[in-house]
């Protein structure tokens, strides 16, 4: 397979990138997605999906994004260094973890990742699956360590409370900041508008630039997405397939009702 990971390049070289959710888990949505110029396909295995555990669901779903020129980024339920591995072998290049709330599991999560870490033996495991072509990699120690990403979302006040230190982790590659969670856990369930969660995430913000760690965020219409972008976040999720679905056709379907 193609170790290299355009994603990775993009956001340390600065750009910004832009992502769709594929709820469908579908390797044609994928294609199609990445035929259209999407940079990174969301697949949320916190909340739906099938079993992150199976090695041939990312098998297909990997050659779906190379197929289609996109990459995979890929929200896994938990930053448990074992299954880390295991969808890293399966030819997974972006992983982020939910919920985390200590530089201690981040830093075992990001290790987990790599062969060679701050110049110590890391955690990554070797392995002969789909990420070394099934054995068969001219290249893979080294090029691994250099393509894979794993970020982390920051959505809960006890990340917040080590933020600091959570950035100061070597090598991890993003944060995705997630307000929903945030509010529930700011005892504002589902009001990402209040303006303690505002000045949360404007908080979380600042100090990841600080950092120079790249940030993403969920916008879902054109004036979010510029004022995303003018805040200086680098990964947009900009939509979906569902909601893609649900738009076009709800629309459609009231334009034609109305006709007759
Ligand atoms: C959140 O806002 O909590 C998210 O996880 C976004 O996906
Ligand atoms: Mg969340």
């Amino acid at each position: 397979m193609d170790q290299r990971n355009g994603f990775r390049r993009a956001i340390e070289n600065g750009d910004v990138v832009f992502g769709a959710r594929a709820s469908t888990f579908s390797p044609t949505v994928i294609e199609i997605f990445g035929e259209l110029g999407i940079d990174f396909v969301w697949l949320d295995f916190e909340h739906m999906g099938p079993s992150p555990w199976d090695s041939t669901v990312f098998e297909n779903l990997t050659r779906a994004a190379e197929v289609g020129g996109t990459e995979l980024f890929v929200r896994l339920p938990s930053g448990d260094p074992a299954l880390i591995r295991k969808v890293l072998d399966a030819g997974v290049r972006n992983i982020f973890v939910p919920r985390v709330d200590t530089a201690a599991e981040v830093r075992a999560a990001v290790e987990a990742t790599r062969f060679v870490y701050g110049d110590e033996p890391g955690e990554r495991g070797m392995a002969s699956g789909r990420s070394r072509t099934w054995g068969n990699a001219g290249e893979y120690v080294a090029t691994e360590d250099e393509e894979v990403c794993l970020g982390v979302m920051i959505e809960k006040t006890t990340a917040v409370d080590e933020l600091d230190d959570i950035l100061s982790v070597p090598e991890l590659g993003f944060v995705f900041i997630g307000p929903s969670d945030l509010s529930v856990q700011m005892g504002h369930p589902s009001d990402t508008s209040h303006p303690d969660v505002v000045e949360q995430v404007a908080e979380i913000r600042e100090a990841c630039r600080s950092a120079e760690v790249p940030t993403g965020v969920i916008a879902n219409d054109p004036a979010s997405i510029e004022a995303a972008i003018e805040d200086g976040h680098q990964i947009i999720r900009i939509g979906g397939d569902l909601a893609s679905i649900q738009s076009t056709l709800q629309e459609r379907l009231d334009d034609v009702r109305a006709l007759r």
